[in-house]
């Protein structure tokens, strides 16, 4: 199975593993296009690893309509506290723990919408590899803890 996302026409499809299309959706991306710079309000493209330092804060803004930032249970440091937005609520997360925070958006989890936050050194990696994640999220956690070893 493979997805595709259309910025151009603002359009996801969804391919089996032959090549056939099975389904389209229509997405909505941020209204400024794409980019991968700090507060821009772009849509950043590819994996979202995020490297910080410990005690720093991240901030999730609601750009678009539908969707929240939640930590992921199980990945997350010893003494982090979890985190869950509501859709469309702009949060802030305090990294004072050590290791990798798992990103999700509850509503589009299993089409992959995640992102892996690191403070210091990823400590708690294994444990947090242990966690199922759905559909292409699981696929791209996997590839973002081959990247937080790095
Ligand atoms: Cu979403």
């Amino acid at each position: 199975m493979r997805i595709h996302i259309s910025v151009a026409q603002q359009q996801l499809s969804l391919y089996a593993d032959d090549g056939s299309l099975l389904r389209r959706y229509p997405v909505s991306t941020a209204k400024a296009g794409v980019g991968e710079c700090c507060g821009s309000f772009q849509t950043p493209r590819g994996r979202h690893l995020i490297r910080a330092k410990i005690g720093d804060t991240v901030r999730f803004v609601a750009v678009d309509k539908g969707h929240n930032a939640e930590t992921v249970p199980g990945m997350l440091p010893d003494g982090a506290e979890s985190l869950a937005g509501k859709p469309n609520e702009e949060i802030i997360l305090t990294l004072d723990a050590e290791g990798v925070y798992g990103i999700r958006c509850k509503p589009h989890y299993g089409l992959g919408m995640v992102a892996l936050i690191i403070a210091g050194e990823p400590v708690n990696l294994q444990a947090a590899e242990k966690v199922k994640a759905p559909g292409k999220a699981g696929k791209l956690f996997k590839e973002l803890f081959a990247e937080a070893e790095k």
